[in-house]
């Protein structure tokens, strides 16, 4: 199995883990964004250092009731991180928004993959990613992020993220994006309870048969914090159960902020998921 992405091929034969870089300064000064910027380096050289396969780089946050931000301000957060990232030659690197302009801005700066949690359903997002030439991260969200933990509410949890995912699908072919391209995401924490977010872990295999490989965010998410009374720091060791349950359900890509811990867990649960395929083979030659 593998990902077609802007320039590249990506092999997903094994798990990959995604490193999560968030660019969201505090400070709008000069001396603020530099000093963002910097930092945001160097937790990208971190993350790759300890074996991230992708960095997702974000520069408008999505959680909970998060403030929007405008497009140029959201440019001048990202466009300088991949800029000097792209000279390094480190992993990939994915765009994380939902804006057509964004997409466009950072795959010419040389993104390679476009996280949309809005599934590319903002007016132009579609053209913009087929344009681009990029790969693509469909993720499901009930709502809006400002409400979209108010009153969540499904019929069937799986199916329905499920039809959605199909749906978006069909869009992107539509629209030019090529199958190889596409990735799927049920969207954890987006528009979901707790029983929500368990129900889709336990049905994750599922999603394999859309026939694109599956990405998995559950990095520190509340569902951890939830079940575990852990404050966000102290959610790696519940994250890291979710995401060997998720590689041993067939997700490819774990989106995680905790990589080197991530990438262990990952390859064990690919290592129990991979010994019974080789011992197959093994028989099958005798
Ligand atoms: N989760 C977050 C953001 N982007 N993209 C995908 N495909 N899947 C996810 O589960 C996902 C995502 C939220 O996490 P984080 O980046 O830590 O928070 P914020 O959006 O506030 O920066």
């Amino acid at each position: 199995m593998h990902l077609e992405l802007r320039t590249r091929r990506l092999a997903l034969d094994q798990p990959l883990v995604m490193g999560v870089l968030n660019v969201t300064p505090d400070s709008f000064s000069d001396g603020g964004r530099f000093a963002a910027t910097e930092a945001a380096l160097r937790q990208a050289r971190k993350l790759a250092a300890e074996g991230a396969g992708l960095l997702d780089i974000g520069g408008e946050s999505t959680r909970p009731g998060a403030a929007p931000v405008a497009v140029e301000e959201e440019l001048r957060r990202v466009l300088p991180v991949i800029e000097a990232l792209v000279r390094e030659h480190g992993p990939p690197l994915s765009i994380d928004t939902a804006k057509p302009e964004v997409m466009l801005a950072a795959s010419a700066a040389g993104a390679e993959l476009i996280n949309d949690v809005r599934a590319l359903r903002a007016p132009g997002a579609l053209e913009a990613a087929a344009a681009s030439g990029c790969a693509v991260c469909l993720m499901h969200m009930q709502g809006e992020p400002r409400t979209m933990q108010s009153a969540p509410a499904y019929g069937d949890v799986v199916e329905e993220v499920y039809a959605f995912l199909a749906d978006r699908i069909e869009a992107c072919l539509r629209a030019g994006i090529e199958l190889e391209r596409i990735l799927v995401d049920p969207g954890f924490g987006f528009g979901k309870t707790l029983e929500h977010n368990l129900l889709l872990m336990r049905g994750l295999s599922r999603f394999t048969a859309l026939g694109v490989p599956v990405l998995v965010g559950v990095s520190r998410k509340s569902m951890i914090g939830t079940v575990t009374g852990r404050s966000v720091e102290a959610r790696v060791a519940g994250g890291l159960a979710l995401a060997a349950l998720a590689v041993g359900s067939g997700a490819r890509i774990i989106r995680s902020h905790d990589v080197a811990e991530t990438l262990d867990a990952v390859r064990m649960a690919a290592a129990v998921t991979a010994v019974g395929d080789d011992n197959e083979h093994e028989g099958v030659q005798g």
